[in-house]
């Protein structure tokens, strides 16, 4: 049907950073990405820091790197995955992480208020110092803690209570509270479990589709230093769940 059937497709590097406190599920939610697995008790991403001035070796290993392709109906977006560490001692490197960024994950924990107000930081430091034009994805992350007759609203009434059973609902932050934050500063929002798998791919999706095709390097421009950048003007409406799905898929 398609005239170019069989050609290859335009692909990009897009450089994609990580950031939120410590827990609340930024490695579980790429290991889901890059892999669709989940582990249950994972180990913390550990920031670790060497130094022997004698022999000049220098380790310094604050944020695990990983890769995976979306392919959109007209052009391959391969995501460059930097991971940080979330302890605070490391905040001071994050800049290595988020600069030349076109996107980024701020991630939350649902049931940890302490976590949206550290992601919230995050963005300003991201809007302050970052690419002027970087996407920034706010995400809401262990929706499966939510229970099964509560993941939107965060509001229990005894209703719903009766209808949860022995699923404990421990929802902190309803998805109003975050939302109208995310709307009110221009960014993506979705609310994810690393766990179930529920919206994982649908945030890197939306990251893929938002970033403007004329800002897009050709492959290999990523890396520390390296891609150029998004276009906030251009970012996608704030979205929640599957019924926003962006036009365009990714089958990763
Ligand atoms: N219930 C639930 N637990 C999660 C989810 N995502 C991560 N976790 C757990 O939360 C803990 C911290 O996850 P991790 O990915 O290491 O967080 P990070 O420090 O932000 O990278 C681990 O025990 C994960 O198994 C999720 O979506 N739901
Ligand atoms: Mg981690």
């Amino acid at each position: 049907m398609a005239d170019n059937a069989g050609a290859p497709k335009p692909s990009s590097s897009v450089k994609l950073v990580l950031l939120g406190e410590a827990a609340v599920g930024k490695s579980s939610l790429v290991l889901r990405f890059v892999n669709d697995d989940f582990q249950e008790n994972k180990e913390p991403t550990i920031g670790a820091w060497s130094h022997r001035p004698s022999n000049f070796t220098l380790t310094l290993i604050s944020a695990a790197f990983l890769t995976q392709k979306c392919n959109l109906p007209t052009r391959t977006i391969k995501f460059e995955i930097w991971d940080t560490a979330g302890q605070e001692r490391f905040a001071s490197l994050a800049p290595m992480y988020y600069r030349n960024a076109q996107s980024a994950l701020v991630v939350y924990d649902i049931t940890k208020p302490s976590s949206l107000t550290k992601a919230k930081h995050w963005v300003a430091e991201l809007q302050r110092q970052a690419s002027p034009g970087i996407v920034i994805a706010l995400v809401g992350n262990k929706l499966d803690l939510a229970g099964p007759a509560n993941e939107e609203s965060g509001v229990t009434d005894t209703e719903e209570e009766e209808t949860q059973g022995d699923e404990e609902n421990r929802r902190a932050i309803s998805t109003q509270e975050a939302k109208a934050y995310a709307e009110e500063e221009g960014l993506l929002f979705y609310e994810t479990s690393a766990k179930t798998g529920e919206n994982v791919q649908t945030v890197f999706e939306a990251i893929a589709n938002a970033i403007p095709e004329s800002t897009l390097k050709p492959r290999g421009a990523g890396g520390l230093g390296g891609a150029g950048r998004g276009g906030a003007g251009e970012q996608a409406p704030v979205n929640v769940g599957d019924a926003s799905r962006p036009k365009e898929g990714c089958a990763c």
